[in-house]
């Protein structure tokens, strides 16, 4: 598959400053634009279809819904709303969601490797059309419809672990991997090619989403200073066996998680750089394809450039549009 390029997006920004962004995303030759899903953010399916309105070319989908806060026929009729203001330009993202945010809410985060299967399953059926019966674990429908079908929109399955790659190996057409190295997609690449072929599915036609935190500027120096609080984040919010694969010390961890408990700024202090390397595309256009280089290399399909971008956003859109998409589409 030839490598495209996406871009992340939190819906923690109004509906026109996203748009206005995912347009400037969508001139400089980007060609996904997802937006996160959390209840307490604004709408995904919402921002998404004003977003559609708004655009042209850019394939739009959230990255990630998830299976709890909504049914699987709230979600189709979403996605298809999508769909169809953008003119075919829908791509579906769910995971199993966040689960400190469902503690809050009072959801049981139940079955999750199911109830992402059984709902992916639904939400095409519905999308394609016709009556809807499923008598599934969780999932149960019997006969209903949506009074408008889309056709198929293609299904990105948010994944880190073994069986969730799998899943997504066997019943998506791509997955959003929440990484930056390259050590990370040897083994989760391995995990969706098993589920690939166990569900007989042609792996070649799979693509391999690195949604990635990515910072560049000019120099490395202006990179890094804007990818450390952001690293401080994924650096307090991972298991240790994270660390230990990456050979980073634990005692350098302990000092972001302490440096937590004193202010912000301690734990940004505390990040080192091996931490910003491991958990980020960082640096100058050309150290950020270097890396992208290497992503490709361990099988990456699409660049997901997420948070922070880089320390001024559309700066960096800029420079991924004109310096860094250039060198893999030549
Ligand atoms: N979560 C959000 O809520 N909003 C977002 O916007 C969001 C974006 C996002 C983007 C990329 C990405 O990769 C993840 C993202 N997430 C977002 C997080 C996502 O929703 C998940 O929380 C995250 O991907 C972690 O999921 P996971 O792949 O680690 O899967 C969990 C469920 C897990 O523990 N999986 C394990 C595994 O091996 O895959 C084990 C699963 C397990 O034990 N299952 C049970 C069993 O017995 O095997 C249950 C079996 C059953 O029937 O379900």
């Amino acid at each position: 598959m030839e490598l495209t390029f996406g871009i992340e997006f939190l819906a923690n920004e109004d509906a026109q400053t996203l748009a206005e962004l995912i347009k400037f995303s969508e001139d400089n030759g980007l060609e996904y634009a997802w937006i996160t899903d959390h209840y307490n953010n604004r709408d995904a399916y919402g921002l998404l279809t004003y977003i559609a309105a708004r655009t042209d070319k850019i394939k739009l989908g959230p990255g990630v819904t998830n299976p709890y806060t909504r049914t699987a026929a709230q979600l189709a009729s979403a996605i298809a709303t999508v769909n169809e203001v953008s003119g075919g330009r829908a791509v579906f993202g769910i995971g199993p969601g966040d689960k400190v945010t469902f503690d809050s809410l009072g959801i049981e985060w139940e079955k999750p490797l199911t109830t992402v299967k059984e709902t992916v399953e639904v939400v095409r059926a519905f999308i394609r059309g016709g009556k809807v019966s499923y008598d599934g674990d969780v999932c149960q429908i019997k006969g209903a419809k949506l009074n408008f079908g889309v056709g198929d929109i293609p299904v990105y399955i948010g994944a880190q672990g073994p069986k969730m790659l799998a899943l997504a190996g066997a019943i998506g057409d791509g997955a959003l991997v929440n990484a930056s190295h390259p050590r990370d997609f040897e083994y989760a690449v391995r995990a969706i090619k098993a589920g690939a072929e166990s569900a007989n599915r042609d792996f070649s036609k799979f693509d391999v989403g690195a949604y990635t935190s990515f910072s560049v500027a000019d120099t490395s120096e202006a990179a890094v200073k804007a990818a450390r609080p952001v690293t401080a984040f994924i650096v307090a919010g991972s298991p240790d066996a994270v660390f230990e694969k990456h050979g980073i010390s634990l005692d350098d961890v302990e000092k972001v998680r302490a440096g937590f408990k004193k202010g912000f700024s301690d734990a940004i202090a505390a990040v080192t750089d091996d931490m910003v390397d491991v958990f980020s595309i960082c640096g100058n256009p050309d150290e950020c394809i270097s890396r992208i280089d290497d992503l490709i290399d361990a099988g990456v399909t699409q660049i997901v450039t997420g948070s922070p971008l880089g320390p001024k956003k559309k700066a960096a859109i800029e420079l991924i549009g004109k310096e860094i998409i250039p060198h893999f589409k030549d």
